[in-house]
């Protein structure tokens, strides 16, 4: 198969680095454009404007408008309305916001204001750069991720990460209302007319996790007539960005390759996974990963540029093709 219909789970930045290289391999094979489902756990209400990070890290990345340094916003962005929301004591000192990573906020709340859905918002979004993917998100519910910690507490999941850098201990994440949520229109058709549903090397719990847990999307992937593959976002046991480690142990997985395989499970079991991408630097897990009755696939897993995404793409679209018996 030359040209596979592709789906792809994504969280922000891992997820970014990862669909430039799935754009890039499609492309190389004329198939048509991937279908994106970008998570919206991150989101957020802050000054009066609806943000949503991942879904504007896939697009800025996409666009080539993104700031590779810091990671997220635009590049070359200036911070003068920020200064000025510091001054008023409004929103958080600790989180910034970009005068044009503003403007994307501004007219998204106008958008949603006006009564489109997150679904429109995205579609009229992607008018404006071709991305050269269509994306969508997880579902139109608002279902803001919650971290519970130790004392019984709970904080938003972006002042658990930017403000304390996640060194509050979790004791839980949690996604209120996201089990009265649907998937967003086009989402479970999408994996249903699928080739291959590829899982980014996002963070596995506050990333993968929140898409998995839309009802609907996990037994989409579970009765997907195509192959599932997932990318280790773990390399030589370490976490290759963010601050995966701290959300695993919340949930009782190991940061290691296999762990977070396992902890996806295989698909002839109650998981999602047909095959597990490895880094080379884990290749000593592959046994344990097979244990599982998950196919491991080792190859190299640093996304450095949009060519080597698309190396991994390859390696993925290869093992689906194996799984499925092509
Ligand atoms: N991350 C930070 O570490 N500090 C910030 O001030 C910050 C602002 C910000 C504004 C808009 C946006 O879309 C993302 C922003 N991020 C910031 C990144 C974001 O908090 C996280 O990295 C992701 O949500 C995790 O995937």
């Amino acid at each position: 198969m030359t040209a596979p219909r592709v789906v792809v789970l994504a969280g922000g930045v891992g997820g970014s680095k990862f669909t430039l290289g799935v754009r890039e391999a499609l492309a190389r094979r004329g198939a048509p454009e991937a279908t994106v489902v970008a998570n919206t756990g991150d989101d957020l209400w802050l000054s009066g404007v609806r943000l949503q990070p991942d879904v504007d890290s896939l697009v800025y990345a996409l666009a080539g408008v993104n700031d590779t340094q810091r990671g997220w916003g635009r590049s070359g962005d200036t911070e003068r309305v920020n200064a000025e929301l510091q001054a008023w004591g409004a929103g958080w000192p600790w989180f910034t916001l970009g005068d044009l990573d503003l403007g994307t906020h501004l007219a998204r709340t106008g958008w949603l204001r006006e009564g489109q859905t997150p679904t429109q918002v995205i579609e009229r979004m992607s008018q404006r750069w071709p991305l050269g993917v269509h994306l969508l998100p997880m579902t139109d519910a608002e279902v803001d991720t919650q971290v519970e910690l130790r004392d019984g507490s709970s904080i938003h999941f972006q002042e658990w990460w930017t403000r304390h850098r996640a060194a509050l201990e979790p004791a839980a994440f949690h996604n209120p209302g996201i089990r009265d949520a649907r998937p967003a229109p086009g989402v479970v058709e999408a994996i249903a007319a699928a080739d291959v549903v590829l899982i980014a090397p996002s963070n596995p719990v506050v990333s993968i996790g929140p898409i998995l847990a839309v009802p609907g999307i996990r037994d989409a992937l579970r009765s997907a007539p195509g192959s599932v593959v997932g990318v280790s976002p773990i390399i030589g046991g370490r976490v290759v960005r963010g601050m995966a480690d701290v959300c695993l142990a919340a949930i009782g997985v190991e940061t290691s390759a296999a762990a977070v395989g396992a902890h996806y499970g295989a698909r002839t079991g109650d998981g999602i996974l047909d095959a597990w991408l490895l880094a080379e630097e884990d290749a000593g897990s592959a046994d344990e990963v097979a244990e599982h009755s998950i196919r491991p696939v080792v190859t190299p897993l640093w996304m450095t540029d949009a060519v080597a995404s698309g190396a991994i793409v390859d390696a993925a679209l290869a093992a689906a093709f194996d799984a499925a018996g092509w």
